[in-house]
């Protein structure tokens, strides 16, 4: 298509005149960015086809990872630095006018996903294809993804999002890969040559239509494919009221769920889920039948993840097609089912445990039901070889018990390996959460700790960091980042310290901007950048951070000698739209904001930053910039975290408890080199199996505590009469259930010891560059690796 500047630049003009019909000297930047974009992914279409080729005839296993949310973010960039042809086309836009950065800036984040979950899984597509292995995601294409979040006098409003307004330029619609999905009806029972059959009558069926978006690899030939099903009215389906069947099928995939670590409940969800699964394994298993080997050998050349439960509804869908569809026998069909799937659980808090009511399950999907109590009696007959007469324990373990379809129990009976997400998150699932089910399956049980793809987090989003790091250590790094390491030579390089310092204020600068630009707010740049960014929920304590920040301030005002290293609190979070406490919290960050960087007496030293609309886009602008990272959740609480492996691979210093992947970036560094406070998990539990602590008696005996909680109801903020009961009851009435006020003392004395250890830059950038040298084990790369090895069993192809 193009090998050089020149030939790019023609490629291009004649691109825009062809698809717009006019002339150059009149395009848009929107029509600039779309003539760009198709081009790229013109561009990769042979290599596209050559990888689909080579899976088809090398027959190797491959694996499909199915999740109801993939947060890919901006793909522009991306693609081109993955092809490798960053430079000669943006120095080829230049010499036509136009800047690359302003093109980038046209893109829609793909925000289809709410937060680490489906950040991570738009990770391991990057690392999947930039390792040459043979994994392709499956998704639904939410026509609106994560809501965009606007702040109006402090709250929090929610806009629907709006991706698709100017289409999407990478997706590829394959209408002819279309698949029917059945919902409602009735079941019916038949013989057929002596065996009992079954068949879905009177359904009201959905087509599913797939969108391919190609997976690049970096720097490589490798294109997987990203499937994402859009729902739409089927022409099988005859209906009198075809307005309402339009609507109702539309909504299937009209939006993403607003909600993190939190199951809603609502038959639309599972509409959702059954869409994705059954149009997935629907489309798997047609490939892979077109490659004509027996239905028996399908585990050992297909590997099916299920991200979560979400998607768990793939235990039953399978065995419905290896029986119903194709044939085979329970046994048969359900050894093929269990060595087939994989499973991965992401979090131990009760509220997201998925439970489906029966009543609204089994109408829906009446055969897939059947199914799913079918497993469940062998399973519980199992269970009652093993432990005669101990009821109780089988009926915690069924997976259809007290009117409800358990989606966990569910996914781990019918997989062959089930994994958390951090050593400790795994740990607690073995010994505490899943402990019934580890003692049946032990050999199941695995640990594979999350990573983050570095290309995005450091590559692109640091470039100046990323060359600095090629400067000095060679670029073996970027295909394996153990070689991060051989930073540590240069812990003691003055010149290197000042470098690295020199790219932190850079980066701050450009973030203050962005900061001047959105809010108005001037920060001091040679403050300390202090920054939480994540979704907002009462477990990952945003409430301690700013119970914290009021505090800072009341110590000021009392005391102007304070030595206080000034600092900038940096937020970003959404909360989810029906959830009241973390609105609450959202208001009051919003609130303290105002009075302290309206306040002179304090303002030079402090301020408080509340970013709207936090993204996969503004998180890249934020992680370099950042010199302190937040991670302070209730211990055992946060499965892994992934923001905290950013933070450290950009060179911020935890401040954190021994939470999720903490614990881990705490082995790595070494103690000296983190900021480390509050309960452990084993204290956190052990708590909670006794009925808690007393949060009165820190309230009584602890005077900065007593200050800051009165304040939110005093009339301390003007106007918000009772704007904040909810929070202080959580923390006095209802005992303060994630140890708020029992670890804030400890999360004061440590940010103390941050404020001092500020002073020695030299020290402090030392223990940023430990940090950065000691983040290549959170590549997304090490991770997929483990997940290639030890649970899917593929291979990289040449
Ligand atoms: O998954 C991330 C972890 O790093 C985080 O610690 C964990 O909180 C997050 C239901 C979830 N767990 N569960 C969800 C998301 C959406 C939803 O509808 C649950 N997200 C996590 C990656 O492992």
């Amino acid at each position: 298509m193009f090998s050089n500047k020149a030939e790019f630049k023609i490629a291009f003009l004649k691109k825009f005149e062809m698809t717009f019909g006019k002339s150059f000297s009149e395009s848009t930047k929107r029509e600039q960015f779309q003539t760009l974009g198709h081009m790229i992914r013109e561009y990769v279409s042979s290599d596209w086809i050559q990888t689909n080729e080579q899976y088809r005839s090398t027959g190797k296993k491959q694996v499909y990872y199915l999740s109801i949310e993939f947060l890919l973010g901006r793909l522009l960039r991306h693609n081109l630095m993955n092809l490798g042809i960053e430079t000669v086309v943006s120095e080829g836009l230049l010499e036509l006018g136009i800047d690359l950065e302003e093109l980038e800036e046209i893109e829609a984040d793909a925000g289809l996903g709410n937060g680490g979950l489906g950040r991570l899984a738009a990770c391991f597509l990057d690392s999947l294809a930039s390792l040459n292995l043979p994994g392709h995601g499956y998704g639904i294409r939410y026509k609106h993804g994560l809501f965009e979040q606007k702040i109006v006098d402090g709250y929090q409003v929610e806009l629907p999002e709006q991706w698709l307004r100017h289409g999407h330029v990478w997706e590829v619609r394959k209408s002819d890969d279309s698949i029917e999905i059945p919902f409602w009806g009735k079941v019916e029972s038949y013989q057929e040559n002596g065996k009992l059959m079954f068949r879905h009558l009177q359904a009201e069926t959905v087509t599913a239509v797939p969108y391919d978006l190609p997976v690049l690899g970096y720097q490589t030939e490798t294109v997987n494919t990203l499937r994402l099903w859009s729902a739409e009215p089927s022409r099988f389906t005859a209906n009198t009221d075809i307005l309402t069947y339009k609507k109702e099928t539309e909504s299937i995939s009209e939006l993403l769920y607003p909600d993190d670590t939190h199951d809603e409940g609502k038959i639309l969800r599972l509409k959702q889920q059954y869409l994705l699964v059954a149009a997935s394994l629907q489309s798997i298993v047609s490939s892979y039948k077109k490659q004509k080997r027996s239905l028996l050998d399908f585990h050992q050349y297909v590997g099916i993840h299920i991200n979560d439960t979400h998607p768990a509804i793939a235990v039953p869908e399978l065995m419905r097609i290896l029986m119903d569809q194709e044939g085979l026998g329970w046994n048969e069909a359900w050894y093929i089912t269990v060595n087939t799937l994989s499973y991965t659980n992401h979090t131990t808090l009760s509220e997201a445990l998925e439970r489906w009511p029966m009543r609204i399950f089994q109408p829906l999907l009446p055969r897939i039901y059947m199914i799913i109590e079918e497993i469940n009696e062998r399973f519980c007959q199992e269970l009652w070889d093993k432990y005669p007469g101990d009821w109780e324990r089988i009926e915690n373990m069924a997976i259809i018990a007290h009117g409800e379809v358990r989606m966990a129990p569910l996914a781990i009976v019918g997989s062959h390996s089930v994994n958390g997400v951090a050593k400790l998150h795994t740990d607690i699932l073995k010994e505490r959460e899943m402990n019934d089910f580890y003692q049946v399956f032990p050999e199941r049980f695995n640990n594979k700790t999350n990573g983050i793809t570095h290309r995005r987090w450091l590559i692109k989003s640091n470039p100046k960091l990323s060359n600095l790091i090629t400067e000095s250590i060679g670029p073996k790094w970027i295909a394996d980042t153990e070689n991060l390491e051989n930073l540590l030579a240069y812990r003691h390089d003055a010149a290197f310290l000042q470098e690295l310092a020199g790219i932190k204020q850079a980066n701050k600068e450009k973030l203050a901007k962005i900061i001047h630009e959105k809010s108005g707010i001037l920060v001091d740049t040679n403050s300390i950048f202090d920054v939480q960014v994540k979704r907002l929920h009462a477990y990952k304590r945003q409430l301690l951070n700013v119970l914290h920040i009021m505090y800072l301030y009341n110590r000021l005002k009392s005391d102007s000698d304070y030595p206080l290293y000034p600092r900038t609190f940096i937020f970003g979070a959404k909360a989810s739209p029906g959830y009241y406490f973390a609105k609450k919290v959202i208001k009051l960050i919003n609130t303290v904001a105002d009075k302290i960087n309206h306040d002179p007496d304090v303002n030079d030293r402090l301020k408080v930053v509340f970013l709207e609309n936090y993204r996969v886009s503004l998180a890249e602008d934020i992680f370099p910039a950042a010199e302190v990272s937040q991670q302070i959740s209730t211990a055992s609480k946060e499965a892994s975290g992934t923001g905290n492996m950013k933070f450290m691979m950009n060179g911020a210093l935890t401040v954190g408890t021994l939470d999720g992947a903490n614990v881990e970036i705490t082995e790595l560094v070494g103690e000296d080199n983190i900021f480390l406070f509050g309960l452990r998990a084993q204290e956190v539990l052990n708590f909670q199996k006794n009925g808690g602590y007393n949060s009165r008696e820190y309230y009584h005996y602890d005077s900065r505590i007593r200050e800051v909680t009165e304040q939110l109801v005093n009339g301390f903020f003007p106007d918000t009469e009772g704007e904040f009961t909810a929070i202080y009851d959580s923390l006095l009435d209802h005992n303060d259930q994630y140890f708020v006020l029992r670890d804030f003392a400890s999360y004061v004395q440590i940010q103390e010891r941050v404020s001092e250890e500020y002073r020695d830059r030299d020290k402090w950038l030392e223990k940023s560059l430990v940090n950065i040298a000691k983040s290549g084990f959170f590549s997304s790369d090490r991770t997929i690796q483990e997940y290639a090895n030890n649970i899917w069993n593929i291979k990289p192809i040449k």
